[in-house]
């Protein structure tokens, strides 16, 4: 049994629907189960500017599943609530879920980089992931705490 962290991202269509299902859809695959969701925020966009915010939660969750047959069932949900695939790599989307952690294991492959590359970087991925386990330690040995610590919340409130 392995402990798993999938952070979720919407900003297109009814991203608290979207959200709320996708939770839904995650409890529901084999052999998982979802221990716990963050509060749901409202951040603005990394990347382009012209497109609305986002609402980001953190999923906690146990799986038997691998990293990558965790990764291919996400992606299904993603597909299944209605993600168009865009081209545009750091455009609008319905529904967004990446393993952000999974056990302490790195992975760094071609469709699959675990951690996620850039979740230290990123508010609104640290502070729901904070909001569930405050005395998280990266497997680079790096704290959340002292991470958070640097970290600015830009503009990032609770979801409404
Ligand atoms: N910006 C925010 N605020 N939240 C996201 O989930 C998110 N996801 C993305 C990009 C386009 C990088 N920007 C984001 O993929």
């Amino acid at each position: 049994m392995s402990l798993a962290f999938i952070a979720l991202g919407a900003n297109l269509g009814e991203p608290l629907k979207q959200a709320q299902d996708a939770v839904k859809s995650v409890n529901s695959l084999r052999s998982t189960k979802v221990l716990e969701v963050s509060p749901f925020y409202r951040s603005k966009p990394l990347g382009p500017q012209d497109q609305p915010d986002y609402l980001n939660a953190v999923i906690k969750i146990t799986t038997e599943l691998s990293p990558i047959a965790l990764l291919n069932a996400l992606q299904k949900i993603e597909k299944d609530l209605g993600r168009v695939r865009k081209s545009n790599r750091w455009g609008p989307r319905t529904l967004d879920l990446d393993i952000l952690l999974y056990d302490n294991i790195q992975i760094n492959s071609e469709n699959l980089t675990i951690p996620h590359y850039d979740m230290k970087n990123r508010e609104f991925v640290l502070y729901p992931l904070f909001d569930l386990e405050p005395e998280l330690v990266l497997p680079d040995h790096s704290l959340l705490s002292e991470l958070i610590s640097h970290l600015p919340l830009k503009g990032m409130t609770r979801w409404s």
